[in-house]
């Protein structure tokens, strides 16, 4: 009993298993950084919802605003543990774009093509941001400016730069680094690198 105790509270001051800490922010990108003019920038909600929805850029910045203190995992290994986001809750729009009871997976695409998987109810978590601000300053391009989705409990290349567009469906199907061998669920703590 007393054991099992100790060992909780190692997993939630440590870092996940296989993991270094990094105080830097590396950037890890598959190509090139794309050029995005805030002019022609939307996000859209897509797919088997009730309620599509489709922003522009000064739509977006009005929404209101959240704040999250997350850490982050690369699957390469590098963890970086305190992460200030600031942006907008993604569960706030999901609850507009209302779901259908048989949206149980969502596809994400971004500017510049890169795409990943996630369940529907891992997006409804509460710690996931859409994220425009790091640390206290706009978010860099080459971290996904102008926004990205930030999901802490999935490895890193589930946070999804330049994010475009969330598409919700039915089944589960594999994005860009998911068609390449890595993890469908891709947690952390779980070690879930490759499938
Ligand atoms: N659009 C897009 N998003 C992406 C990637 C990418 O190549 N393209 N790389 C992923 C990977 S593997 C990681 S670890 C994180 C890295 O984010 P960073 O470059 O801000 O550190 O972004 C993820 N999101
Ligand atoms: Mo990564």
């Amino acid at each position: 009993m007393f054991k099992k105790l100790i060992n909780i509270k190692k997993q939630n001051t440590n870092h996940p298993p296989g993991q270094i800490v990094t105080e830097k922010f590396p950037v890890l990108t598959f190509g090139e950084t794309p050029h995005i003019e805030l002019s022609q920038w939307s996000f859209t909600i897509s797919g088997l919802v009730k309620n599509k929805i489709k922003l522009n850029w000064d739509q977006f910045v009005q929404l209101p605003k959240s704040k999250v203190t997350s850490e982050f995992h690369c699957v390469t290994k590098w963890s970086r543990m305190k992460n200030i986001w600031e942006g907008v809750a993604l569960n706030d729009l999901l609850k507009i774009a209302n779901p259908l009871p048989k949206a149980h997976f969502a596809l994400i695409h971004c500017f510049g093509d890169y795409t990943t998987n996630l369940s529907t109810k891992c997006l409804l978590d509460d710690d996931v941001i859409l994220a425009y601000m790091h640390d206290n300053k706009p978010l860099h391009k080459d971290h996904g400016g102008p926004l990205r989705l930030v999901v802490p409990k999935r490895y890193g290349w589930k946070s999804a730069k330049w994010i475009k567009e969330i598409e919700l469906i039915n089944d589960n199907k594999p994005g860009f680094w998911e068609s390449r061998g890595y993890h469908m669920h891709g947690d952390p703590w779980q070690e879930q690198r490759f499938s």
